[in-house]
């Protein structure tokens, strides 16, 4: 029974280096610079901005169904800046901060949330995968691209993001095993949000933590205060290391909370209540806690903090107004996606529906958000409306650094860190 109950304790430790009031209780990461702790604060912005202004887009009709990210702001934020630019990035359909930080465009989020195809183009120059609806799939597909590097002899590694729901499919469990057996460079980073929609941790696994999973299948799991931006940081940055080293993967779980819904399809206050959600705004948050840090260190003041608030929302209005100038997508956009070479009866069916749009549907007109396939919204939402041209001509408009694009880690535009 001793050494069970060794390993419990160690599986149940919450890392922290800030407590919820931002006092440090650990120390920061050595190679984090006040510059640095600044910026994570200043992302944890941009990704607070940017939901915001995304949920009111989809109450507006001017964006489809939406997953919001507010409370898991600096699980998102810490992980992505652990990253090299060289790593790949395989996230669900949540990590709208990580995969910005790691040099996606704005616009390319946007527009995937408004149902254009052009958000699942990633520029050749970003290591981020396209995004994962199926619940769990991307974790197998970073384990194979671990694996393949590793037999390369590529030091690089690989970090697949997901939810506490995922960890129940099979997928998960395969891609841990299959990662343990072949030290494949990849962490596993589950942001356990405490809810996969209206299902509550406690009907998703008895485990008593997620971290704890990892130890079946023989590398490190780690659990961290995923409000904490530092500890994050810390963990992901160390997971990755060893990842590089050749020493296998982590699993790591960041413990949060998500204030909104599932996604804009689900109404929440059917299955929690407002008292739990406002204790973790109030008690929790993991925008307060690095602004306390940063004004206690004399890193930040009001009126830089009023400041950074302000460059957020233009820095997302001038995203916003960019992908809502550009021309309607055709309905035809349906068949230029999946095919390098379209068989012959999808040409048929495409030249079938463009005699049927004929003119009106060439014509183009401004843009207007389609329904985006939202995960859980229950199948696809409505398709991208009317107009014309190519979409890899439009995509090369979205991701030409147009102004607002995302910032790369260095404050570049166009998100080239
Ligand atoms: C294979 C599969 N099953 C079911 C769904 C429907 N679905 C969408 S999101 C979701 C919950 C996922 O929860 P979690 O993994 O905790 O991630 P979170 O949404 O909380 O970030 C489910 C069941 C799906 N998208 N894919
Ligand atoms: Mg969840």
């Amino acid at each position: 029974m001793g050494s069970l109950h060794h390993l419990r304790e160690e599986t149940l430790e919450l890392v922290r280096v800030l407590d919820p009031d931002g006092n440090l209780v650990g120390e920061p990461a050595p190679d984090l610079t006040d510059e640095k702790l600044v910026e994570f604060y200043r992302w944890m912005v941009l990704a607070r901005t940017f939901d915001e202004r995304c949920l009111n887009l989809q109450r507006q009709g001017r964006m489809g169904t939406y997953a919001p990210l507010a409370g898991q702001e600096a699980a998102q934020v810490g992980s992505a800046f652990a990253l090299q630019p060289e790593d790949w990035v395989f996230p669900s359909y949540r990590e709208h901060a990580v995969t910005m930080i790691h040099g996606l465009p704005m616009e390319k989020v946007l527009l995937y949330w408004m149902g254009r195809e052009e958000g699942n183009q990633i520029p050749p120059e970003v290591n981020v995968f396209t995004v994962a609806v199926p619940i769990a799939t991307q974790i197998p597909h970073a384990v194979g691209a671990a694996w393949a590097a590793r037999i390369r002899g590529d030091r690089r590694a690989f970090i697949v993001y997901f939810g506490d729901g995922a960890t129940s499919e099979g997928d998960f469990h395969e891609g841990c095993n299959f990662a343990g057996v072949f030290k494949a460079p990849v962490v596993f980073f589950c942001q356990n949000n405490q809810f996969a929609i209206s299902v509550p941790l406690h009907r998703q696994t008895a485990s008593e933590t997620i971290a704890q999973k990892a130890v079946a299948y023989g590398f490190p799991g780690v659990r961290v205060d995923g409000n904490d931006v530092l500890a994050v940081y810390k963990v992901t940055k160390e997971a990755l290391d060893r990842a590089r080293a050749g020493e296998g993967p982590t699993l790591i779980e960041a413990l949060t909370y998500r204030y909104g819904p599932h996604t804009t399809a689900d109404d929440p206050t059917r299955y929690r209540g407002r008292d739990e959600v406002e204790e973790w705004r109030q008690r929790r948050d993991p925008l307060n806690r690095m602004r306390r840090f940063l004004m206690a260190r004399g890193l930040l003041d009001e009126a830089q903090d009023q400041t950074l608030a302000e460059e957020a929302r233009q820095r997302v209005a001038a995203a916003v107004q960019a992908v809502e100038a550009m021309p309607k997508a055709s309905p035809a956009a349906i068949f230029d996606y999946v095919y390098a070479q379209l068989p012959w009866h999808l040409e048929e069916q495409r030249r079938e529906l463009l005699a049927e749009l004929g003119e009106a549907g060439a014509a183009g007109g401004s843009f207007a958000g389609g329904g985006a396939p939202g995960p859980g919204a229950g199948g696809p939402g409505g398709a991208a409306a009317g107009g014309s041209g190519t979409a890899g001509g439009q995509g090369a408009t979205a991701a030409g650094g147009a102004p607002g694009a995302a910032p790369g880690r260095d404050g570049q535009q166009g998100g080239g860190r």
